[in-house]
């Protein structure tokens, strides 16, 4: 098989041996980046479908997780990064009852390699421990990570508790994960909320609306 394509199957049967002298030969090939993005994200792609279709068993899907987990770190220190620091701080968290942190860990490094200070607070995270963290470092914005169906749920009420303590505008929030979509957030989340909320497709969307804001 064509190094990708090995990659792609290292994180379908969770198969971690091997996996760095692979890394290492697709880092002769193509950025870091570039990697994540085709091959790492294409094996958990396929991971998500066998696990929908009941063809997989969760310990298998923790698994493969773990080795998405281990190639994202080794890749790290080959990822592009930009000289500039200081652009601006967010808070970041995987929302109440949910333990899903590949995606926001990955929206951490990028805005972290383009200048941005994250406070990554992980998974779980109550919104009161949230906004705690958001007053106390004087973050510009707060991110929130969902994949479960309920995750959008406990986002709106994360949404209305920032409206009730009359911190929302204070606070612009980008929310992404797998169980959300744009119009969910752009229409019937921006309805109810006092402040800017604005949906993220993948990290690099979180990066632009990061760049936009400090702007
Ligand atoms: Co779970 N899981 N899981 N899981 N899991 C999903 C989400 C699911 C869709 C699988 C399926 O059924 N096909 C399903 C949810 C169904 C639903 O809610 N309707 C599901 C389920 C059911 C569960 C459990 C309930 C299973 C159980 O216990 N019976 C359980 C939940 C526990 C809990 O949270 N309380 C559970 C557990 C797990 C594992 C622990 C085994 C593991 C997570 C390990 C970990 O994260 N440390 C796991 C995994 C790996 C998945 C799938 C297969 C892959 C998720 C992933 O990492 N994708 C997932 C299937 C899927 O998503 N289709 C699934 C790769 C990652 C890079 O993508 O996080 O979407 P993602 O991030 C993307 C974008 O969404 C975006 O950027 C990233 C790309 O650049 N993004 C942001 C994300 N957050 C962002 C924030 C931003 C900006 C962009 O700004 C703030």
């Amino acid at each position: 098989l064509p190094v990708g394509e090995r990659l792609q199957r290292r994180i379908i049967d969770g198969e971690a041996k091997g996996l760095e002298a692979d890394l290492d030969l697709a880092l002769a090939d193509k950025p870091g980046l570039e990697i994540i993005n085709t091959d790492l994200l294409a094996g958990m792609k396929v991971v998500g479908e066998l696990f929908g279709s009941g063809e997989m068993q969760l310990p298998f899907v923790l698994q493969s997780a773990e080795v998405m987990k281990t190639a994202v770190a080794y890749l790290e220190p080959h990822l592009e990064k930009t000289d500039s620091a200081g652009k601006g701080t967010i808070v970041l968290a995987t929302v109440k009852g949910d333990v899903h942190d590949i995606g926001k860990n990955l929206v951490d490094i990028i805005l972290t390699n383009n200048g941005y200070t994250v406070v990554n607070l992980g998974i779980k995270q109550p919104i009161g421990t949230i906004i705690d963290a958001a007053v106390e470092h004087k973050a510009d914005a707060i991110g929130m990570s969902g994949l479960l169906v309920k995750s959008t749920v406990v986002m709106k009420e994360n949404l209305q508790e920032l409206n009730d303590r009359g911190i929302a505008a204070d606070f612009p929030v980008f929310l992404g994960g797998a169980a959300l979509t744009r119009a969910y957030v752009e229409q019937d989340l921006r309805e109810i909320f006092a402040g800017e909320v604005r949906y993220a497709r993948d990290a690099f969307e979180g990066l632009r609306l990061m760049d936009a804001l400090m702007a």
